[in-house]
């Protein structure tokens, strides 16, 4: 076992078994929800990805250490914290290590940590991509450059709507990130079903996808390739049609400018106005696409387990 990381028994257990798992990140637990809806959210999804006969393994660094597979007080204690724990993507594990921080893994952070505990899918709500104004902000989540190059599945309702979505996409085309639309033909738009942006690769069953994850980590294997996008849509019930966000989402982005957030910050300061702005219907809508994305990874990891197990 890797000397860094610690594995929640119930976790080990299942990787041993060869068991379906699924990482979960928890920045969305920290910076990307208030108390303490992020607590009911985080635990919620684990019940969701159970229900469907997977092992949640949500993933965070606590005082130093990598850990896949968190106890329920370690959960409750980085939402009730908040903002308080350290936002920690690639560049700061080392330096979390080192001084023996906490610290809320990002998108880029948790799939690490998940390749280094044999875990290949992953479920979140929406992952990092370029900001819009990139081109003079350079604000291009390293949550893109990971997916270039840690074979780790990640299923999102796409990116969130505050960035650039087609500059996404063709950031992620430059580096060979495949993108499967799940039951679509275009990109969601996180709170939205549709983007107007269409995807090369439509799949419509756990199965299909299943097959095409065990293609890529056989080429990842070979060619140092990284990992696969699952862009899965909110449930209709539960969206925001675009034409109605894109008011909240200009003005957040506006606030955001005159108050010069900037970095890290950025992302966590949009989520919280958009929230505000919407009167809580977008936290709402970003609670329930998390939950369908934790029950649709949950399901194609039962049959990557099933396809292996055949093979
Ligand atoms: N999706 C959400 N809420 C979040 C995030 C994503 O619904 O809080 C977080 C993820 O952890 C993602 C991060 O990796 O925002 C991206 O931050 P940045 O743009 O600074 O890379
Ligand atoms: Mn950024």
């Amino acid at each position: 076992m890797n000397p860094l990381l610690d594995l929640h028994p119930e976790v080990a257990e299942a990787l041993h078994h060869g068991r379906p798992v699924v990482a979960l990140e928890s920045t969305i637990i920290s910076h990307g929800m208030p108390w303490p809806q992020n607590a009911e959210t985080a635990f919620l999804v684990e019940a969701a990805v159970r229900e469907h006969g997977a092992v949640p393994a949500t993933i965070a660094v606590i005082e130093g250490r990598l850990k896949a597979g968190l106890t329920r007080a370690q959960i409750e204690s980085l939402a009730q914290q908040g903002t308080a724990v350290a936002k920690a993507s690639r560049r700061d594990l080392p330096v979390l290590m080192a001084s023996g921080r906490t610290g809320a893994t990002t998108v880029a952070a948790t799939m690490i940590i998940a390749a280094m505990a044999g875990i290949r899918m992953f479920a979140t709500g929406g992952i990092g991509g370029v900001h819009r104004g990139a081109a003079a902000s350079f604000d291009i989540s390293a949550d893109l450059q990971e997916l270039a190059r840690t074979p780790v599945a990640v299923v999102c309702a796409g990116a969130k709507a505050i960035l650039d979505l087609p500059l996404t996409l063709e950031y992620l085309e430059t580096h060979g990130v495949p993108v499967l639309g799940y039951g679509t033909d275009e990109l969601p738009a996180f709170y939205s079903r549709q983007s107007g942006l269409k995807l090369q690769h439509r799949l419509d069953t756990p199965a299909e996808v299943a097959r095409v994850l065990q293609a890529q980590w056989k080429l990842a294997q070979a060619t140092h390739g990284g990992g696969v996008v699952i862009a899965n849509p909110i449930a209709a019930q539960h969206e925001i049609p675009q034409a109605r966000m894109a008011a909240y989402i200009a003005q957040a982005l506006q606030e955001a400018q005159q108050q010069g957030v900037a970095g890290a910050a950025v992302t966590p300061f949009l989520l919280a106005r958009v929230s505000a702005l919407t009167g809580g219907a977008s936290l709402a809508t970003n609670i329930q696409l998390v939950l369908g994305n934790a029950r649709l990874a949950a399901q194609v990891a039962v049959q990557v387990a099933a396809q292996v197990a055949a093979a």
